[in-house]
């Protein structure tokens, strides 16, 4: 399965030059499809349906839950395709976000056997956790991805990566990120979830997308972003939380849940919920 999405990598990366356009239609969430997260969900998953290696497949670009018929095992896959799509045109690091449970993706995070983004910078790089400990892999000319750091620690350090805009925040929120400032953490923020988390994760810090007024739920996916980055931040010795408990504990009511996100290092996750909870 890792060998599958490795080689889905490349072909997505290639694919970039295809089109920046807009498809003209929009995701279950209302926002725009580019032609090129259409076309990186058809590649996903017509490329696992032909290997039936899994029965359930959740993508971010798809209204439900696909059941493959007579998969080899039981396995369900929850995946954004290409998150970040609309920096495309403007040159800035996407990435494909990928996890994988031992059935159906309505469970909750901490379920999870395995998880991994590819993201597509100066170079494309596959992070990946099955469980012990996360690994780095650099893409190569070929397409081969060779193992270049082996079980990632997250590191003390002091960027935050701050989602949704400051005159929405809700209070609690506010001191948190007030707080941040005061302790001299340094703003990194690009617009790309995966991006953002991979500088967090070995660098150090925290990355937050809040609840903030008009959508106390936040903008980003429980299953699709917040639930495999979860994992791998988890496993890398960090946490994520949803500004009161760990989000890989949450169980998932339907696939389009979105949650407020803080992930990152441990003592950023313990100050925000004590924030949270004032
Ligand atoms: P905003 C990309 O659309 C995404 O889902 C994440 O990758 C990113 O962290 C966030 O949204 C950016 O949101 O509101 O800053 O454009």
């Amino acid at each position: 399965m890792i060998l599958f999405f490795s080689e889905q990598g490349k072909t997505i990366k290639n694919g970039f030059l295809r089109s920046q356009d807009k498809a003209g239609t929009k995701n279950i969430y209302g926002e725009e499809q580019m032609a090129l997260d259409k076309w990186a969900d058809d590649v996903l998953i017509n490329g696992l349906k032909k290997t039936r290696l899994v029965r359930y497949i959740a993508t971010e670009e798809q209204p439900g839950i696909i059941e493959i018929e007579n998969p080899k095992n039981n396995f369900g896959v929850v995946i954004d395709p290409l998150d970040g799509s609309s920096l495309i045109d403007v040159n800035l690091a996407v990435g494909t976000i990928i996890g994988i449970y031992p059935g159906n993706v309505l469970a909750p995070g901490n379920t999870m056997i395995a998880a991994m983004y590819i993201l597509y910078g100066p170079l494309t790089t596959l992070t990946l956790t099955t469980g012990n400990g996360v690994h780095d892999f650099v893409m190569d000319e070929k397409g081969v991805f060779t193992l270049t750091q082996r079980d990632i620690k997250i590191p003390d350090g002091k960027l935050y990566a701050p989602g949704a805009l400051r005159k929405d925040y809700l209070p609690m929120h506010a001191k948190f990120i007030d707080n941040l400032e005061a302790e001299g953490y340094k703003l990194r923020f690009s617009g790309s979830f995966v991006a953002d988390m991979h500088q967090i994760l070995h660098k150090g810090g925290v990355f937050t997308y809040p609840g903030f007024r008009g959508k106390e739920k936040g903008k980003l996916r429980l299953l699709f972003e917040a639930n495999p980055m979860g994992k791998i931040i988890t496993d890398a010795g960090g946490a994520i939380s949803n500004g009161k408990i760990n989000i890989l504990s949450v169980k998932p009511k339907a696939i389009d849940d979105l949650t407020p996100i803080y992930a990152g290092g441990k003592k950023e996750i313990e100050m925000a919920e004590k924030f949270m909870a004032q």
